[in-house]
């Protein structure tokens, strides 16, 4: 599989990179990564990695700006992306030939080519085994930049090589990729200066959220604390948990105001809360739930229905 990526490569002059909708550093790192193992072994072909770029992860890499046009005769690779529905791109489907490269269960196995690992810690290990073959078959090297990328993407899926999907493989491949030249400290310290942001947003909901005798609790966070804490709302996913711990609570929302909506996140020790998700443009599962409302009004209705539930639990 990696010989027929790597002769498709070869074929083609221009190739497309895209990954998954909302990056993190694996699908950076493992797009970008590629983009870059191309350009060096490849100089004479045009390399693109494209999509909707997070300011979050300026320190890794770029996205490049691609229009429908450029997307004739070209080969498009998507790295990192389990379903179509998650790759970040418009035009896709406009290129010649399509090639899957993915560490996610394959549920939708899309592309002309697929080569899916679930075995694998990330995609950016999977593309330092392509980088192998291409070096074995082809000559490829490595450059400084690719290895910062995929060094980058590892640490990002294996939580910093804690989780058990970093195998000893996945050890061997960062024992390789730290041999070439990119601060690995100021890497690091880039990539988890996030948590601090959000460890800092988690003290400030620990302190505010407001919780009624039956144990319904909620807080609302606008656009200004948001801004406050330099936090993007799509980032406050991680901070659904939080109050989880509280002594007492029944059941509590986590209100985000987005720029056109409000997005609501419940949870509940008790009752079911997803009928009251369906309501507002939602639903999920019975203790965990997800809604969008578009005033803070109708947050306050929620507020009022979710103290009932809890009040007859
Ligand atoms: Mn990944």
């Amino acid at each position: 599989m990696k010989r027929q990526i790597i002769d498709t490569i070869e074929k083609y002059d221009k190739i497309i990179i895209h990954r998954h909708v909302r990056p993190d550093p694996d699908a950076y790192g493992s797009q970008v990564g590629l983009k870059e193992l191309i350009k060096t072994n490849y100089p004479n072909k045009q390399v693109f990695a494209s999509g909707t770029h997070d300011e979050l992860l300026n320190y890794l890499a770029k996205q490049d700006e691609l229009t429908k046009e450029d997307y004739s005769g070209a080969l498009v690779i998507v790295t990192d992306t389990g379903n179509t529905e998650r790759i970040d791109a418009d035009f896709y489907k406009e290129g010649s030939y399509i090639i899957k490269i993915d560490h996610h269960p394959n549920v939708d196995p899309y592309g002309d080519l697929k080569w899916v690992d679930t075995d694998s810690s990330s995609t950016s290990e999977m593309i330092y085994e392509l980088f192998l073959e291409g070096q074995q078959h082809s000559g490829w090297k490595m450059s400084d930049t690719a290895a910062r990328l995929l060094f980058a993407g590892i640490v990002g899926d294996t939580g910093r090589f804690i989780f058990p999907s970093a195998t000893v493989r996945t050890f061997e491949i960062a024992g390789e990729l730290i041999k070439y030249d990119f601060d690995r400290t100021k890497l690091f310290a880039d990539m988890y200066e996030e948590d601090r942001r959000i460890l800092h947003l988690k003290g400030y909901i620990y302190q505010n959220f407001i919780m009624d005798q039956k144990g319904m609790a909620y807080i609302k966070i606008n656009q200004t604390i948001l801004k406050e804490f330099n936090v993007t709302a799509s980032e406050t996913s991680q901070l659904v948990g939080v109050l989880g711990d509280v002594r007492g609570i029944c059941a509590w929302v986590i209100f985000v105001e987005e720029k056109d909506q409000i997005r609501v996140r419940l949870r509940s020790k008790g009752p079911v809360i997803n009928g009251l998700a369906a309501q507002y443009n939602g639903g999920g599962h019975p203790l965990a739930s997800g809604a969008s409302v578009y005033n803070w009004h109708e947050a306050d209705e929620i507020i009022e229905k979710l103290k009932v539930l809890c009040s007859t639990n």
